[in-house]
């Protein structure tokens, strides 16, 4: 198998021309303003709201002060049903604000909260559901929201994957009361840290501006407990040059996403996950599920056999939040419970997926990983 000379990490951040960001800068600097909802900040909610197709964007410092905010915003109080199978911040942000995570199992193809099992978690004490559209693959968005309705519960989404994200032409930050998008530097759109709430409801858009900035309405009025949740106008402004790339940057995930597909498809024991036509993706991450028996090594063989050529896949989101020890007290979380999340997290690998890698080195990754599943022990 051919090692690569440098290592290969599953992701890299767009880097936009230093020149276009230069420019930006000396705009900032001319206006003498830093942060506090300036000029960027205000092109930049402008230009997300229409791209995002949404009627209510605020921005933040990063994702998962937008998501603390959003649960705040909501009243939520009691137990909220969530995924075990999410980054850390998802059911974090439950905890730090004083709630309940009640875990429910994922569907087994799409990796996501498994819409027929949450009426069975709902209980006097739910208040919200918590949905991930993990991967950017996207919740059954309808089924949830028909739960939501007739048992009186708030739905957020975590759509910190699904940047872009539209089901038949509709964006998924119109669905549930809210939606958080992250814009971390590894995410395809990014403002280095940064992220943000969308809505359909102007008063949750307002909440959402007052609670991240210290509840200030005026300079006479502070109308509720908030914290600092505000993106700066370098954050912005990275952001407005990022978003000149974007068409450029999706066209190439498309094309590596293409070879993965092309290569992988008939590799016996990968299989990845096929959105639905009427879905446009997020190309935010390439994830191939590996079953042991069929591929003739584990997961974390493959993933292990990958760094020996200096491939660095990740185990996104192995362990998964239930298996926390901060998590193990609920009885939601024990493993009987989440037979398929417990499944997936031991096959789930996330493979390099940026735009500027090399087709030659996506290919040479899928020869690694054909000549893996030829070399059976
Ligand atoms: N909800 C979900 C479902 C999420 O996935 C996330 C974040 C959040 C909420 C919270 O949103 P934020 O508060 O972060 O806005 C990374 C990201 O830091 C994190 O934002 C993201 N999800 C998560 C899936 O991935 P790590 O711990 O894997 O990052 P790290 O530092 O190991 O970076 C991954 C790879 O990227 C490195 O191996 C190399 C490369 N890299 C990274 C950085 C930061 C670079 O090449 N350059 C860089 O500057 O969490």
């Amino acid at each position: 198998m051919k090692k690569f000379n440098n290592p290969i990490y599953v992701t890299k951040p767009l880097l936009a021309d230093l020149g276009d960001i230069n420019k930006k800068l000396k705009q900032i600097w001319d206006a003498a303003w830093l942060t506090n909802n300036g000029r960027q900040h205000q092109s930049l909610e402008e230009e997300l709201k229409k791209l995002l197709k949404v009627p209510y964007l605020s921005l933040y410092n990063n994702g998962t002060i937008a998501l603390i905010a959003a649960l705040k915003c909501l009243h939520l109080a009691g137990e909220v049903i969530t995924t075990p199978f999410t980054f850390p911040a998802t059911v974090h942000s439950l905890t730090l604000c004083g709630l309940t995570p009640v875990f429910c199992d994922i569907d087994q193809e799409t990796m996501n909260l498994d819409a027929n099992k949450l009426e069975e978690l709902i209980t006097s004490k739910t208040s919200g559901i918590l949905g991930v559209h993990v991967f950017g693959s996207p919740c059954d968005v309808h089924k949830i929201q028909t739960i939501a309705n007739h048992f009186n519960l708030k739905v957020i989404y975590d759509a910190a994957h699904a940047f872009n994200l539209e089901i038949d032409g509709v964006g998924i930050g119109t669905f549930g009361d809210v939606s958080m998008f992250s814009f971390h530097a590894t995410k395809l759109f990014h403002t280095i840290e940064g992220g943000a709430l969308t809505f359909n409801s102007k008063v949750l858009k307002e909440d959402s501006d007052l609670i991240k900035n210290f509840g200030i309405k005026n300079e006479n009025e502070v109308v509720l407990p908030g914290f600092n949740g505000k993106m700066n106008e370098l954050q912005a402004a990275i952001g407005l040059v990022n978003l000149e790339y974007l068409a450029d940057e999706r066209a190439k995930r498309q094309q590596i996403i293409d070879t993965y597909k092309s290569y992988l498809q008939d590799v016996k024991g990968i299989k990845y996950y096929n959105l639905s036509p009427n879905i446009k993706p997020s190309l935010q991450y390439f994830v191939i599920r590996i079953n042991a028996e069929e591929f003739g090594k584990t997961r974390d063989q493959v993933y292990q056999a990958l760094r020996d050529c200096n491939v660095f896949a990740r185990k996104y989101f192995f362990p998964l939040c239930s298996n926390y020890p901060c998590y193990q007290k609920y009885s939601s979380a024990s493993k009987a419970k989440l037979p398929v999340a417990n499944k997936v997290v031991s096959e789930v690998l996330s493979l390099p997926l940026y735009g500027d890698l090399k087709i030659s080195e996506v290919e040479q990754i899928c020869d690694i990983l054909i000549g893996l599943s030829k070399n059976r022990s």
